[in-house]
């Protein structure tokens, strides 16, 4: 039964009988085996799917341990910036510990199903005119000058709920990957999964570490390039960022487990956005196919080396958070009038 993951790994996490428990049974999410990109790759790709979290993201994993944390210490309000998710994971565990909300999106930059989300949850919502950056420089200014809990992934508490996507990985293989592939936007997910790995590795639940590959978005990739984008662009709005939070813990992480952060381009993030939902029946938002992205180009750069691998790919969020993108990537629907000959020629039946 699924109970929420502070109840699941509560002697993992920083939690006491005085922490309120503000759960919406986030977590426990299906590890989908990729058939094609088994075929394709030749090792075992398993594709954890993040978007059946409560509010279609990963976001939520984090999300309620800062928003349980935040009311144990007797915060009223939360606040954070965000391309999207975390508005809408904020606003929905904020109004289910009844404590307010306050969030910032980078103006005509967000996902209508995420800003929907933010809306519905009863978040003060404000548009920025600029970009993720400028609206996370404000939240931190404002937090640390007004009694409102900073939610971003700055908050270690973030990290911590976003760890169990390790824990849950590792024991449903009853070990760990070969590779961890994941998109990076602000750098907290890959930061958190890395030291999900290395406690159970510690506790000697599992006896090896997965090689970290963290994805940027070539427009939006600091990372790689080593310097701070001051414009980021993609399609992929989620990890439009040009100044990563977790920049140094992401670059740790590639460099301790022997992987690498490097960046894809929109059209690879489009072709593998298109390949899981047309050919392994997963509906993602663009950034979540980053880490699919990445896989490709990985193996097509270093041909072989996945072979018999066991590889983890993080879907980081549903299709669903981005219509207008999905509508926008298909064609228009064929319109017929309502005849019968007509639909059957179209269909080609005669
Ligand atoms: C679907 O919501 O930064 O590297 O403000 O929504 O931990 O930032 C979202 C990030 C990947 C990148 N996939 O994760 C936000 C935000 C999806 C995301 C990322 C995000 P991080």
């Amino acid at each position: 039964m699924k109970k929420g993951l502070i109840e699941k790994y509560r002697k993992f996490l920083p939690v006491s009988d005085k922490t309120p428990v503000i759960t919406l049974n986030e977590g426990d999410t299906p590890l989908i085996k990729g058939k094609v990109l088994s075929e394709l790759t030749g090792g075992k790709v398993l594709l954890k799917f993040e978007g059946t979290n409560p509010t279609g993201s990963f976001k939520d994993r984090g999300m309620c341990m800062a928003i349980s944390k935040a009311l144990e210490k007797g915060a009223e309000a939360v606040m954070c910036a965000s391309t999207g998710n975390t508005s809408a994971s904020a606003a929905a565990y904020a109004a289910r510990a009844g404590i307010k909300s306050i969030v910032l999106i980078p103006e005509g930059k967000i996902a209508r199903g995420k800003l929907s989300q933010a809306l519905i949850h009863g978040a003060q919502v404000i548009a920025i005119q600029g970009n993720f950056d400028d609206a996370l420089r404000m939240v931190v200014e404002i937090t640390s000058r007004y009694p409102i809990q900073l939610v971003n992934s700055i908050n270690p508490y973030r990290i911590e709920g976003q760890k169990t996507g390790s824990f849950e990985i590792c024991d449903e293989m009853g070990k760990a990957p070969d590779y961890h592939f994941i998109p990076v936007g602000n750098a907290g997910n890959i930061t958190a999964y890395w030291k999900g790995y290395k406690e159970y590795y510690s506790a000697g639940i599992i006896s090896s570490l997965p090689r970290m590959r963290g994805y940027q978005a070539e427009g939006a990739a600091p990372i790689v390039r080593g310097k701070v984008v001051p414009n980021p662009e993609t399609v992929a709005t989620a990890i439009r960022i040009g100044n990563p939070a977790r920049w140094k813990e992401a670059e740790t992480a590639a460099r301790e487990s022997g992987g690498k952060i490097d960046m894809v381009s929109d059209q690879e993030i489009l072709s593998a956005y298109h390949l899981l939902g047309k050919e392994e029946g997963i509906f993602v938002e663009p950034a979540s196919a980053a880490s699919v992205a990445g896989l490709l180009k990985f193996n097509r750069e270093n041909p072989g080396v996945l072979k018999d691998k066991i590889i983890v790919c993080i879907l980081t969020g549903t299709g669903l958070k981005d219509p207008d993108r999905a509508v926008k990537e298909s064609p228009v629907p064929e319109s017929v009038p309502p005849t019968l000959k007509i639909l059957e020629e179209k269909l080609g039946l005669k």
